[in-house]
C-alpha cells in the first residue's frame, strides 16, 4: 500500500512530461483518435499494467489516463473500445493426466461474467472445474464431467471428485474424438448449467441448484482417464478487457479523484455494486468491457488494459519531437 502510493505519488510529482511524435492532421500522437467534443486525443492500449505503470506509460507520450468528466466522453470511448475489439478462436490442449489448465493462463478472463461456451473434442472425460480462485482446483470449485465413463455419462460435482450433484446418462456420445461439440456452461443465481450448442439456457443437460454456493471467478479444462483434448475457446484482442482510467481513492478510501488533476467527480458510471473495494484493497478505477463499459474498482497491482489522453499539439499538422 505504502509503496504503491509512493509509486504513485512519484510519477504524478516528478515525471517530466514529454510529446512524442505526432500525428499528422490531428496532433494526436500515433494510433491515438480525437475526440472533438473535448478536443483530446484518446490511445487504447492492448498490453497489460498496473494502474501507475499505466500512468507512466501515459505520460512518455505526453498525456494520463482519461478523465471521464460526463457522459458524451464515456460513450465516446466506449464506441471507441468496441469497434477495435475482435475476438477469435483460441486452442488449449490437455494431456491425458487430469490435471487442470486455467483459461486465465491464456489471457481468458471470466470474472463478471456468468457463462462460457466452448467446443472441445476429446474422445472421453472433458472435465471443466469454475473456481473461486485462480489455479485452485482442491477447493471451491464445481466440477463438471462431459462424456465420462467411456463417453456415457455426464456429471456435476460439488468439488474435485465428489458425489454427483446431477447426472445425465441420456446422451450416449455427447462428445468426439475426431470432431469439436459445442457446449454452455453458466453460474447464474448459485445455479450451475451445462448445455449444448451455443446459446446459453438452450438445451440443457444437466442443473444444479446450490444452496450452499461460492463464487465462480475462473474456469479451467483438463482431460484425463484415457483421453487428450483440444478446446476452443473465444479470445478478445483486449485481454482482460479491463482498461484502466484516470480515477483513484487511493489518498482517501471512497473519496474518488480523477488523477492527477485531484478533479472531484462530476459523472460517474460505477457497474452494480462498485466500488465495493474488496479486500480493502481495491483503489483503482477501469471500465471492463465484459459489464457493458461500466466502471469497477480493482487492486492497482493487476494487470489490466488501459487508455492515455492527450492535449493534442496545436501545431497539429507537423511532425514534432522526433
Ligand atoms: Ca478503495
Ligand atoms: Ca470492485
Amino acid at each position: 500500500m505504502r509503496l504503491i502510493m509512493w509509486k504513485t505519488w512519484f510519477i504524478l510529482t516528478f515525471f517530466t512530461v514529454q510529446t512524442s511524435t505526432q500525428q499528422l492532421g490531428t496532433g494526436c500522437p500515433s494510433g491515438f483518435v480525437k475526440y472533438n467534443g473535448n478536443q483530446k486525443c484518446y490511445g487504447f492500449v492492448a498490453s497489460q499494467t498496473t494502474w501507475a505503470s499505466a500512468l507512466e506509460y501515459c505520460s512518455i507520450v505526453g498525456g494520463t489516463l482519461p478523465q471521464i468528466t460526463d457522459a458524451n466522453i464515456q460513450a465516446f470511448l466506449e464506441a471507441q473500445i468496441s469497434s477495435r475489439y475482435k475476438e477469435s478462436n483460441y486452442v488449449i490442449s490437455t494431456e491425458n493426466n487430469y490435471h487442470y489448465h486455467y483459461i486465465m493462463d491464456n489471457g481468458i478472463d471470466v470474472r463478471g461474467q456468468t457463462s462460457i461456451t466452448f467446443e472441445v473434442m476429446a474422445c472421453n472425460d472433458a472435465h471443466i472445474a469454475l473456481s473461486k480462485d485462480n489455479g485452485v482446483d482442491s477447493r471451491d470449485t464445481y466440477e463438471i464431467v462431459i462424456g465420462g465413463w467411456g463417453d456415457h455419462q455426464s456429471v456435476i460435482r460439488d468439488c474435485k471428485q465428489c458425489a454427483h450433484m446431477d447426472t445425465n446418462v441420456q446422451q450416449q456420445h455427447p462428445i468426439d474424438c475426431q470432431n469439436y461439440s459445442s457446449f454452455w456452461v453458466s453460474w447464474t443465481n448459485n445455479v450451475i448449467k451445462v448445455g449444448k450448442g451455443n446459446d446459453v439456457g438452450k438445451q440443457t443437460f444437466l442443473t444444479w441448484n446450490d444452496t450452499a454456493p461460492h463464487d465462480v471467478n475462473y474456469v479451467a479444462f483438463s482431460t484425463g482417464f484415457g483421453a487428450t483434448g483440444k478446446w476452443k475457446v473465444k479470445r478478445g484482442n483486449y485481454n482482460p478487457g479491463l482498461f484502466w482510467i484516470g480515477a483513484s481513492d487511493l489518498a482517501s478510501e471512497g473519496n474518488w479523484l480523477w488523477l492527477p488533476s485531484k478533479q472531484k467527480f462530476s459523472y460517474s458510471n460505477w457497474a452494480p455494486t462498485e466500488p465495493d473495494n474488496i479486500n480493502y484493497y481495491e483503489h483503482c478505477a477501469l471500465i471492463d468491457l465484459h459489464r457493458g463499459y461500466k466502471w469497477s474498482d480493482d487492486n492497482c497491482e493487476e494487470r489490466r488494459n488501459f487508455i492515455c489522453e492527450t492535449i493534442p499539439n496545436d501545431e497539429g499538422n507537423e511532425v514534432i519531437g522526433k
